[in-house]
């Protein structure tokens, strides 16, 4: 890489107005990794300028289609007018499995109350109730999510008190989410929102019990392209009995029973610490960050399972697994890696997996030359240990603080003092989140919530090999000669977590880099040659 990040990053904000141009200064910054293993302060989480072309979503996008959606058996009604029911509907390639065919799964379904102006005059709730009425006689489900749109908010209606009714009326579990786009800054907020509510109206409420030794959920594992199902079955070979996952592959009985668990593993930090963090003070789970992204983080996650439950048995097993699967992942690397090694990755999504993709690339020998999140936070670039000096600001306080107290029956901590004495294991860092930046290389660029411009000042300059991101991006990417992988949907691939995702990610990204055909694209422009200027017409 020829470029001195930082004077790439002045040419980037020239363009800019003054004011706007500082404030995007600060959410660009060039990784120092400090002597004491601090990194720079980034700006991060606030609102976008008016006029930027963002890549990012609503709060309604964050809890119904993020964190709640993936859930089969829980029925999602969405509570507006049909389009933001309809461009939400099967976007996001979240798969489940039921056990059975007679199980049920609504994934496929669009439920809207199809809000129109009547409503939007005369309040809304009694068509509401009526569109709850009429999906619990179609489909019987256990629990009914309802979602709010910007009208809701915006007119008053009242989704909980509706719900309440609705409860008591069907005799099923029925809760709303105050998840308007507007709310916060971005779809960061709705998954505070979910996390909210599905803690309040859903964790604790089934008290099936395990005799099993090692249980666990998966809190931010959203099942994209079948990760879930390769992560499931590690877990499985390995003897690991999960008990739910937030929210990939999952069912309403099992978020329900989590409570019984007795660690919590974090995948996604930023969409779902909050649940961590209620049901640690609740409850008494403990919590650790994991990684199931690349061949080498998911061995060293399964052993930090391992390490937590310090069992020989369960050691010897993780030990057994990983043996099995990383001498398949070497004959691929070794494969790819020679014709990879040294090309260079931007990877620009929504709040973990820009971190998390890193591993993967670096395990091909690949340099990350620029990174960012869509909406992550502080604490997802530097770490959560600036979390005590992250300035609550007036969107954040917009979203509901749960006061969370230890159960009076069900409190049990996990990790009592004795204990927690006995796990010498350095990697068993509980409550923890190092974040993106100190695992970058020094002088890598790191830029929040990227715009356009941005976007196609730093590909003419640097011309990766490959850019990632979403399906916004993905065709103006191409265009420009540079071959973009969506890490959202996966395009049409997947999975790629686990051994067996890693190697399906680098005969992928090896495809990509390699392929011949970018280097012959040349956009028409490039190639238009202007014509002479036409003989002025004579005006007789
Ligand atoms: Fe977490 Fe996600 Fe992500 Fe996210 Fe998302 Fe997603 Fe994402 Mo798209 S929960 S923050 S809100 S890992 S949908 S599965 S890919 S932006 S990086």
């Amino acid at each position: 890489m020829a470029h001195d990040a930082h004077e790439v990053k002045k040419e980037m904000v020239a363009i800019y107005p003054k004011k706007l141009g500082k404030k995007r200064a600060e959410q660009i910054v060039v990784t120092e990794l400090g002597p004491d293993g601090a990194v720079p302060e980034i700006k991060a989480n606030v609102r976008t300028s008016p006029g930027i072309i963002t890549q990012r979503g609503c709060a309604y996008a964050g809890c119904k289609g993020v964190v709640i959606g993936p859930s089969r058996d829980i029925l999602s009604i969405t509570h507006g007018p049909i389009g933001c029911s309809f461009y939400s509907w099967l976007t996001r390639r979240n798969q489940t499995r039921p056990p059975t065919d007679s199980d049920p799964n609504f994934i496929n379904y669009c439920l809207s109350t199809d809000m129109s102006e009547q409503e939007i005059v005369f309040g809304g709730e009694k068509k509401l109730k009526a569109a709850i009425k009429e999906a619990y006689d179609a489909f019987h489900p256990k629990a009914i999510a309802i979602f709010s749109t910007c009208p809701v908010g915006l007119i008053g209606d009242d989704v909980h008190a509706v719900a309440r009714q609705m409860k008591e009326e069907l005799g099923i579990n029925v809760f709303g989410f105050s998840c308007e786009g507007y709310r916060g800054v971005s779809q960061s907020a709705g998954h505070h929102i979910a996390n909210n509510q599905l803690f309040k109206h859903v964790v604790g409420l089934n008290e099936l019990t395990h005799e099993e030794k090692f249980k666990i959920n998966l809190l931010g594992e959203y099942n994209i392209g079948g990760d879930s199902f390769v992560i499931e079955d590690l877990f499985q070979r390995c003897g690991i009995k999960l008990i739910a996952t937030f929210s990939g592959n999952s069912d309403y009985d099992s978020m329900a029973n989590s409570h019984t668990a007795d660690l919590n593993l974090v995948m996604c930090h930023r969409s779902i610490n909050y649940v961590a963090e209620m049901m640690e003070k609740k409850f008494g789970i403990p919590w650790l960050k994991i990684n199931f992204i690349g061949a080498a983080a998911t061995a060293k996650s399964l052993r930090k399972i391992a390490a937590y439950f310090d069992d020989a048995e369960l050691k010897a097993r993780v030990e057994t697994v990983i043996a099995e699967e990383m001498p398949k992942v070497d004959v691929v690397l070794q494969n790819v890696k020679p014709r990879c090694q040294g090309k260079t990755a931007m990877l620009f999504v929504g709040g973990s997996r820009a971190h998390h993709y890193q591993v993967l690339f670096n395990e091909m020998g690949m340099e990350i030359v620029a990174a960012g999140y869509e909406f992550g936070h502080r604490d997802d670039y530097e770490g959560r240990k600036v979390l005590p000096t992250i300035k609550v600001d007036a969107d954040s306080k917009n979203i509901e603080e749960i006061e969370v107290r230890p159960d009076e029956t069900r409190y049990v901590p996990r990790l009592r003092p004795e204990r927690k004495a006995q796990l010498t294991d350095p990697e068993l860092e509980f409550q923890d989140y190092v974040g993106m930046m100190p695992e970058m290389e020094d002088g890598t660029l790191v830029i929040d919530d990227i715009s356009h411009h941005e976007t196609e000042r730093l590909i003419a300059l640097y011309k990766p090999s490959i850019f990632c991101a979403g399906i916004k991006e993905k065709y103006a990417v191409q265009k420009m000669g540079i071959p973009c992988k969506q890490l959202h949907s996966y395009d049409y691939g997947g999975p790629y977590a686990g051994f067996e995702g890693a190697i399906n990610f680098y005969r992928e990204i090896d495809r990509m880099v390699n392929m011949k055909v970018w280097s012959l694209l040349k956009a028409p422009w490039q190639t238009f040659e202007p014509q002479p200027e036409s003989a002025p017409v004579a005006a007789d």
